[in-house]
């Protein structure tokens, strides 16, 4: 295995601007040239120092801002990793708890919003709920370890769920836990800037490019039980979607 600074480039001394920004644009570049792979483990950061020249505090410098970017994971007690984009089928009704765990990412949770509250005339429209019914809001910001992905807004029918307290880590496995996970779903996509408020909740930059896909999932029986739009960082979703040929 070649050794790190011969896989990236060496650090020119005599350039400009501060060796920590060096650093870090030689491993933003090898990210993106693939040069480093997804998941793959950078090395330890006092070896980096030596090969590089640098204090360990340039490197950790160099690091801690690409691990705000998303672009490298730290791993508890493993190290430092190139972070990989998660791939999401658009044919599988799935959850995003569900989603990261097969993938070996923790998910976790931060709540920005959890109420109990009366249908609003629009909720009701997608819901298919009559005036004054009962509606549960759940707005997250949606953690893969410890990197925000997503922002999500979901409004659940009052009917599908015991209580507000009913939803711990998860929605969906609490709507499977009252019978009410949704069968089906229809969903759309669309590409969207981030403004400065969702910027900062995500850790990007405002005006980055985001996807938001909404979803209205909807019982065996027909019913409405969620409506979800979610903003995806772009940096760090591919969906995939398997398609058939027309028959004719
Ligand atoms: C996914 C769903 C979202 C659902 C959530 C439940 C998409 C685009 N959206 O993010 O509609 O509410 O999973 O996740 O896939 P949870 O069970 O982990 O709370």
């Amino acid at each position: 295995m070649p050794a790190f600074a011969e896989l990236i480039g060496s650090l020119d001394p005599q350039a400009r601007g501060p060796l920590y920004q060096q650093l870090q644009q030689q491993i933003r570049v090898a990210i993106q040239n693939r040069v480093l792979a997804p998941d793959e483990a950078l090395p330890p950061e006092r070896d980096m120092a030596e090969e590089f020249a640098v204090s360990r505090i340039t490197v950790r410098k160099a690091l801690d801002g690409l691990v705000a970017e998303g672009l490298l994971l730290r791993r508890q007690g493993a190290g430092t990793f190139v972070a990989s984009r998660v791939e999401k089928s658009f044919s599988k009704l799935s959850s995003f708890s569900e989603d990261m765990i097969s993938r070996g990412r923790t998910p976790r949770s931060e709540w920005l919003q959890r109420t109990e509250a009366a249908v609003t005339p629009e909720e009701s429209m997608v819901l298919g709920l009559s005036p004054g019914s009962t509606v549960y809001r759940f707005h997250r910001i949606r953690f893969a370890d410890d990197l925000p992905m997503a922002l999500e807004y979901s409004t659940l029918a009052g009917y599908a769920l015991p209580s507000l307290q009913a939803v711990g880590s998860s929605l969906y496995e609490a709507l499977e836990a009252a019978g009410n996970r949704p069968t089906r779903a229809l969903q759309r996509l669309r590409a969207v800037l981030f403004t400065p408020e969702q910027a900062a909740l995500l850790r990007v930059h405002p005006g980055d490019a985001g996807l938001l896909i909404e979803r209205r999932g909807f019982l065996k029986d027909g019913r409405p039980v969620e409506f979800t739009q979610s903003y995806y960082r772009g940096d760090a979703y591919d969906f995939v979607a398997e398609l058939n040929a027309l028959t004719s």
